[in-house]
């Protein structure tokens, strides 16, 4: 008898602390990290990079594997299961994000961001502190920003001279409708779609084009079967390096430092990879015979969007300060 209580407060006890280790975090597991793109492309080197900072810093503590590709599933879904703690870091376009955090559109207002540099400056500073604060609030630890350059539109038609030229044509958008009222602004007809399906729905004429950035136009391939680049350059989409909230709230703060400083030092890297790819991409597709059109003056097409920030602001009010905060910014 006496034996049996024994035993089972000695079960009880092992299960409590069990339960207590889990919750601290001492039974760390590896954490799952998602990617989109192919292991070399920038991206993806910084995120291995980020993965193996943590490791160090943390001594251990801390370890992550990064699934490349979208083996893990296309972004939409991947936001919703870092939010959830499925998954626990992930490197995602601000542009999707805008979805589950109606602050971040603000970003995605088309020709918000004068050059790649102020996009640098106003994610650097306070109004890069507002959005990764809305982020965490919806379960998205944001920890360092990562370029993704400036996209513009391609196509099997025709070069985008004016706003004109989009006038009937299919275009893919990401996941947001805010993308679809871009497109639909010019008089083109928006399709938001995963990523992983442009190639095929270009091939196959369910769509007429999309629009990314040099190196995404390049490594998806999409430049082979829609030979038309139009540098619009609508859209300087920052990219954020996030942890779920769940990861993250089980970390002690001495690990939560170092894995912050581990992402920064990622994002360095990243920011320097970029350039480079962006410069190497843009000679192949030309080298490849791609179709380029220079577009000067971006004037039409800028003034094409003040329903788009109309619109954006009426269902986001909080919208109309974080603009006038990005135009500040020197
Ligand atoms: C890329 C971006 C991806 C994804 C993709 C897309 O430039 O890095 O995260 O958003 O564009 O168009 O879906």
């Amino acid at each position: 008898m006496m034996k049996t209580m024994i035993a089972r407060c000695a079960t009880a006890a092992a299960g409590t602390a069990l339960a207590l280790a889990l919750m601290s975090g001492a039974a760390q597991a590896e954490w799952r990290g998602w990617n989109i793109h192919p292991p070399e492309y920038p991206v993806s080197i910084g995120m291995e990079k980020f993965a193996e900072l943590a490791k160090e810093k943390t001594k251990g503590r801390v370890t992550g594997k990064v699934y490349h590709s979208a083996v893990l599933g296309d972004q939409s879904d991947a936001i919703s299961q870092v939010q959830l703690g499925a998954i626990d870091f992930a490197e995602f376009n601000m542009g999707p994000i805008g979805t589950a955090v109606p602050e971040v559109n603000v970003v995605s207002l088309p020709f918000i961001f004068r050059s790649v540099d102020h996009m640098h400056r106003v994610m650097d500073g306070p109004v890069g502190d507002k959005l990764a604060a809305a982020m965490e609030q919806k379960g998205l630890v944001a920890l360092a920003w990562y370029d993704s350059g400036a996209r513009s539109f391609y196509n099997t038609k025709k070069p985008i001279t004016s706003p004109n030229d989009m006038k009937g044509m299919k275009m893919r958008v990401m996941n947001n409708t805010l993308f679809v009222g871009m497109v639909e602004s010019m008089g083109g007809n928006a399709t938001p779609m995963p990523y992983s399906d442009v190639y095929q729905s270009l091939k196959t004429g369910v769509i007429d084009g999309a629009e990314n950035n040099w190196p995404s136009y390049e490594s998806s391939n999409h430049y082979e079967v829609a030979g038309y680049y139009s540098l619009t350059e609508h859209l300087i989409l920052p990219e954020c390096l996030c942890v779920s909230k769940t990861s993250w709230s089980r970390l002690s703060a001495e690990d939560q430092k170092a894995v912050r400083e581990a992402a920064r030092e990622s994002a360095t890297l990243q920011r320097q990879l970029w350039a480079d790819r962006e410069a190497k991409s843009r000679d192949m597709i030309v080298k490849a015979g791609g179709k380029i059109n220079e577009i000067t003056n971006k004037v039409p097409f800028q003034t094409q969007m003040v329903a788009v920030y109309e619109d954006a602001i009426k269902k986001t009010p909080a919208l109309k300060d974080l603009i006038a905060d990005i135009k500040a910014v020197q």
